[in-house]
């Protein structure tokens, strides 16, 4: 059965209206939210990549698929925000986050509120990146189960009113086997694979690479934290996971990340693949998503 969104904030129950900052959303009466109801209460995924560029070709993609004709350039609905793009092709939203968990985790309770406040039934929140690999060919797709931070441990750690506050950051393996079941194919030319992640803040020493301002362990210590990343089950390492993972745990809405490897660590620290390789990289993700989410409107 389908359910609306319920987060995890009495608070909100109390404030008459609210202000989404960085959409520059406004829902002036939170007793009553029917113009949002009417522009995003169809929304059935919020997809969410790095870049606004990216989120823009998404949208373009999705239209085929989701049997949208239409030739005009896709609207950002939150261009006046100046902080993120958000594109609406049909029920899906494409919305860029920026890089890392602090960027992404502003727009994400934002996005969730406007989930909420629209009335929307189980959406599925994906985010659609790129990443580092260990020990797997660049150019494969990586569908994270467990988000481990950058201690290696699969938690997501947040000081909140001055205290450690520790969550737990798994994504919904359901969620992940329909991903990879509906998604990939067989004769797709590249690997989809579920496996676990490592999400920091830092993507030079936080990741293990010497190509940073600053690196204080031998090129040794770095490998033997990335064989240590690869005996937990670590496949790749990005920059989100662990919040985004956590978050949406946390409100009990369902989320996947799915990302494509630029790189394997094992071998390096250069992100060295041309920007042609890296859009054709980048089209990976899209089209098992793509197919995830066709599938999930089928049913
Ligand atoms: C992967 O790529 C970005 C850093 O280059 C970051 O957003 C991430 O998770
Ligand atoms: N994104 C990351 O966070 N790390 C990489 O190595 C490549 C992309």
């Amino acid at each position: 059965m389908l359910k609306g969104v319920n987060l995890k904030n009495p608070h909100l129950n109390k404030m008459p209206s609210d202000f989404l900052y960085h959409l520059n959303i406004n829902v002036p009466n939170t007793a009553d939210t029917s113009v949002i109801q009417k522009q995003f209460g169809d929304i059935v995924a919020v997809c969410a990549g790095g870049t606004s560029k990216r989120m823009r070709e998404l949208a373009i993609y999705l239209r085929p698929i989701l049997g949208i004709k239409d030739n005009s350039e896709p609207v950002d609905l939150c261009e006046s925000g100046q902080r993120y793009a958000v594109y609406k092709v049909g029920p899906v939203l494409c919305v860029s986050h920026g890089v890392g968990s602090s960027t992404f985790s502003v727009v994400l309770h934002e996005l969730l509120k406007l989930v909420k406040y629209a009335k929307c039934q189980d959406p599925v929140f994906i985010r659609i990146g790129t990443c580092g690999g260990v020990g797997v060919e660049p150019g494969t797709v990586v569908i994270t189960k467990d988000a481990y931070n950058g201690y290696l441990k699969n938690e997501h750690e947040i000081p909140i009113l001055g205290k450690r506050v520790v969550r737990p950051a798994s994504f919904p393996d359901t969620l992940c086997q329909e991903i990879l079941k509906y998604g990939a194919k067989s004769d797709d030319g590249f690997n989809t694979i579920i496996a676990n992640t490592m999400s920091t803040d830092c993507f030079y020493e936080g990741q293990g690479r010497t190509d940073g301002a600053v690196c204080e362990y031998s090129d040794n210590e770095k490998m033997a934290f990335l064989k240590e990343c690869q005996k937990k089950g670590i496949c790749n390492i990005e920059m989100e996971a662990t919040m985004f993972a956590s978050l949406t745990q946390k409100v009990g809405v369902r989320a996947a990340d799915v990302c494509v490897t630029l790189i394997n660590r094992l071998n390096g620290d250069q992100v060295s693949i041309t920007m042609h390789e890296k859009e054709t990289f980048e089209q990976r993700p899209f089209s098992i998503v793509g197919r995830y989410i066709q599938h999930l409107l089928l049913n």
